[in-house]
């Protein structure tokens, strides 16, 4: 038996790249890599999922020809990153296993920020502890006003935790920096689509070469380059897990105390709640989370999110049990 780390899914098809399981993040050539099928089902505890296997799996996988081989087991996942189906949204997709961080690119302009797609996204990677970089693609684009915008938006997410960096794909600002963040760890890459995830990775790695849509198809109406997630080995010692651009994130997978206690901040300030950790902070009397908001120690931008999450996964909620009636 043979171990890799599955480096693509095209549905019926993996790519393996063998490994041993701690071997050191090293660049590869294409020509080690073998193709496998799967034997068997494979089942994520008590979830439904599109996909058995993810990119980033390690598995053991039987050779059965030169390059050709079958995937007889999943070793187990030291994380996963998943979203809501898009097509099927009573199923999860995941969208890579065995991160060591996520990188959510974003821009302010070029396209719009969408503010709470931001906390959206944090939601998919906080049941993990996976650590998130946010990358602001695009400075180049900002004019003076736009960086105070740019200012607040790091302080508040920096603030609780997550790292934001600011860079310019195309003019390489914040590149040599973002390097030093990815060497010698294996890294999520995720954003709405238009935002600059290829061109960024073609600045990191030029020889990766990836399709970048045209100026006009910033707003995301152009066709989708990436479909299948698949990692890339970057020559300074990085895995990186390219992903499909993300158009919305639903959370039908959730309940309303998922959420509650997926904002980090939250969740810390929820100890002096007078319902603790059963408080939804919207009406409830002494709600340490709304005296913090009103003393704007925690954010107004991430309650408004909050409640709108909130208010989807109740609606939702509701409706499956009128369902069952
Ligand atoms: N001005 C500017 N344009 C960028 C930057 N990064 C990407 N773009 C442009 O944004 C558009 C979308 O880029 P692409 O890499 O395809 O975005 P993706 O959908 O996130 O992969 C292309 O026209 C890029 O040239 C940047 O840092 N500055
Ligand atoms: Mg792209
Ligand atoms: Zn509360």
């Amino acid at each position: 038996m043979n171990t890799g780390i599955v480096i693509k899914s095209t549905g019926s098809w993996y790519k393996i790249l063998p490994v041993s399981e701690n071997q050191k993040i090293e660049h590869w050539s294409d020509d080690v890599v073998v193709e496998a099928r799967i034997k068997g089902k494979f089942r994520l505890a008590g979830l439904s999922i599109t996909n058995p296997i993810a990119v980033g799996d390690v598995v053991d996988y039987e050779l059965e020809q030169e390059g050709k081989g079958m995937i007889k087991h999943i070793h187990p996942r030291k994380n996963y990153v998943a979203r809501q189906s898009p097509r099927k949204k009573h199923e999860l997709h995941l969208l890579a296993s065995n991160v060591d961080q996520a990188v959510l690119v974003v821009s302010l302009k070029f396209p719009d920020l969408k503010l709470g797609f931001i906390d959206r996204f944090l939601l998919m990677t906080e049941p993990q502890d996976i650590p998130v970089i946010i990358l602001v693609n695009k400075i180049d684009l900002l004019e003076e006003d736009d960086f105070d915008w740019l200012g607040g938006l790091a302080m508040m997410y920096e603030k609780i935790g997550y790292k934001v960096l600011p860079i310019s794909a195309t003019n390489g600002d914040g590149i040599d920096t973002l390097k030093e963040l990815l060497k010698d760890k294996q890294t999520l890459i995720s954003g709405q689509s238009g935002v600059g995830k290829s061109t960024l990775l073609n600045a990191l790695e030029p020889e990766l070469d990836i399709k970048v849509a045209p100026i006009s198809d910033y707003m995301g109406k152009g066709q989708h380059t990436t479909t299948f997630a698949e990692m890339h080995s970057l020559s300074f010692g990085a895995r990186i897990i390219d992903t499909p651009g993300i158009k919305t994130l639903s959370f039908n997978n959730l309940e309303p105390q998922d959420v509650v206690h997926n904002y980090r901040e939250f969740f810390i300030a929820s100890a002096n709640c007078k319902f603790g950790g059963n408080c939804l902070h919207r009406n409830e009397p002494k709600c340490a989370v709304k005296d913090a908001i009103e003393s704007g120690e925690i954010s107004d931008i991430r309650y408004a999110s909050y409640l709108q999450i909130l208010e989807e996964v109740e609606a939702q909620n509701h409706w499956e049990r009128h369902k069952k009636m």
